[in-house]
């Protein structure tokens, strides 16, 4: 249990009793309130296997005004209550630590409507996000976010983690592409900031609160978010380096020379390829390299994007930059090419126990902290690897080991903060804070910022049941 292994203090919550359940069971119906243990278990834990807490009530709301009469009824009663969505995130901020009440968007699915002039949505916040994009894709476009959990998170999971991506170096942050959003409060208000329009610069813009706080301000339920037009033309090229100093310059070039088209630049080590193809049994187009990008390049002209690509490519492969390399255009070959970058988490979780950081740094210092890490944990451990949106300049640094060793995470935390800190990057890039690294936002906030986040947390939700144990430090 997480409040073992981190041995932490349940705070001054009510216990959920019998008329509480017979509240939400006649406000929801007996299927939309579990409580059988075993049903439990897979809300209890999450994607990591890494946290588990122990609620004994799971509600599955399916309005708005649902939300809002149980969350209204839970701060009045001062029940702990912990959102979820598809429960794919990676910094435990989406299982409850002791038995806060899971409330799961999962039947809150509902597309409400697709504005195909601006190329806005507006879809309730448990929609799936590749179900979502599916089914905009009939309208020719695309929501603006892809990654690898895409089959099973919903989009107000990734719009309350603020989720970053494969593509967020052409679309953007989701700081920006959410045009709208409807949440709840504690107290059970309903604030609606649900505006489809591209503008709207009318008072403060409120919406932006509830994107990336993680459930701790108010519980998603609608957002409406920009869509750009599904591109015509797609390239992915996945090419073998030498050397990370060529990564950085064949990725600087691909922004000069592919300009517009290009719309995502991953980067991947070798050693995440070995745990790829022995875990998953996954094998890369290409032989063994040190490194390893994929490119991909989305237009609307086929001719003009094959062209740039391929004097990209054959400038690359001249200067000696890039020593191997194949370019997929067919979109079966790409969806192979892409489960390797995807899949990477899933094969490091086969290796044992995983542990996860998910960091900003300044491109020149990029790869030495896979090597500076390495170094320091020598034997300790089965496997560092690094991976990640070079584009964002997000490094993906795992390291693994048999099963979890509390030394072995002490050897790991705070040094790899503290170099984080050292460079001025960010120890959370897009995965949030969550429970794991609540304690450590002061390597990459002021202190008066954290204090300003504590003013607004008690502002909006002063009794704390939204989430806590998450995202602001214990004290
Ligand atoms: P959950 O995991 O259910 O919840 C995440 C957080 O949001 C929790 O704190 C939860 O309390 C809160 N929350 C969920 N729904 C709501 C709501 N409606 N209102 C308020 N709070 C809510 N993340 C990236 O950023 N980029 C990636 O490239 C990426 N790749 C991934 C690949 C894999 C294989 C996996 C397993 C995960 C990956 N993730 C990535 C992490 C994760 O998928 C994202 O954080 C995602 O946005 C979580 O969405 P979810 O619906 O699963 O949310
Ligand atoms: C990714 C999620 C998985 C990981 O694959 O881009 O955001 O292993 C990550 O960190
Ligand atoms: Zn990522």
């Amino acid at each position: 249990l997480t409040s073992k292994r981190y041995q932490i203090e349940r705070g001054q919550f009510s216990t959920i009793s019998e008329e509480d359940v017979n509240f939400f069971t006649n406000l929801l119906g007996h299927h939309r309130v579990i409580n059988d243990e075993t049903e439990l278990e897979g809300y209890n834990i999450d994607w990591l296997g890494m946290v588990r807490g122990a609620s004994s009530v799971l509600l599955k709301p399916k309005t708005t005004e649902e939300v809002s009469t149980i969350l209204a009824y839970c701060n009045k009663r001062k029940l702990a209550v912990c959102p979820q969505g598809g429960n794919t995130g990676l910094v435990g901020g989406s299982v409850p630590v002791f038995d806060e009440i899971i409330i799961s968007t999962a039947l809150m699915n509902k597309v409400e409507n697709v504005d195909t002039w601006l190329g806005v949505v507006t879809c309730q916040s448990g929609c799936v996000l590749e179900a979502l994009d599916e089914h905009v894709s009939e309208y020719g476009l695309m929501i603006p976010l892809d990654l690898g959990a895409k089959g099973s998170c919903h989009i107000g999971g990734n719009v309350s983690t603020n989720a970053g991506g494969l593509r967020l170096l052409r679309y953007g942050s989701l700081h920006g592409s959410v045009l709208g959003v409807e949440a709840v409060l504690a107290s059970g208000e309903i604030v609606d900031c649900l505006s489809a329009m591209k503008k709207d610069n009318t008072g403060y813009d409120l919406k932006q609160l509830f994107i990336g706080s993680e459930g701790t301000l108010g519980l998603v339920t609608k957002i409406a978010i920009n869509c750009p037009p599904r591109p015509q033309s797609v390239n992915l090229a996945f090419l073998g380096l030498e050397t990370f100093d060529d990564v950085l310059k064949t990725y600087k070039d691909a922004k000069k020379k592919l300009g517009e088209i290009l719309s995502s630049c991953e980067f991947i080590d070798q050693s995440s390829i070995e745990c790829v193809e022995k875990n998953l049994k996954l094998k890369a187009p290409i032989g063994a390299h040190p490194f390893y990008m994929l490119i991909e390049t989305s237009g609307s002209n086929g001719i003009h994007d094959e062209e740039k690509l391929n004097v990209f490519l054959e400038e690359a492969l001249g200067a000696g930059l890039v020593t191997d390399g194949t370019v997929a255009t067919e979109p079966s070959r790409m969806h192979h090419i892409w489960s390797i970058r995807e899949r990477i988490a899933e094969a490091l979780i086969n290796d044992g126990c995983t542990y996860k950081y998910d960091i900003s740094l300044p491109l020149p210092h990029f790869y030495k902290m896979v090597e500076d890490m390495r170094e320091h944990l020598g034997s300790n451990i089965l496997r560092c690897c690094g991976y990640g949106h070079i584009g964002d300049g997000n490094l993906h640094l795992n390291i693994t080991s048999k099963e979890f060793e509390k030394d072995l995470l002490n050897l790991i935390e705070p040094t790899i903060f503290e170099w984080t800190a050292k460079v001025n990057g960010s120890i959370s890039a897009e995965h949030g804070v969550g429970f794991k690294k609540r304690n450590y936002i002061h390597y990459s906030k002021s202190s008066g910022a954290i204090a300003l986040m504590k003013q607004l947390k008690a502002l909006m939700d002063p009794n704390g049941i939204l989430n806590p144990y998450k995202v602001l430090p214990d004290n």
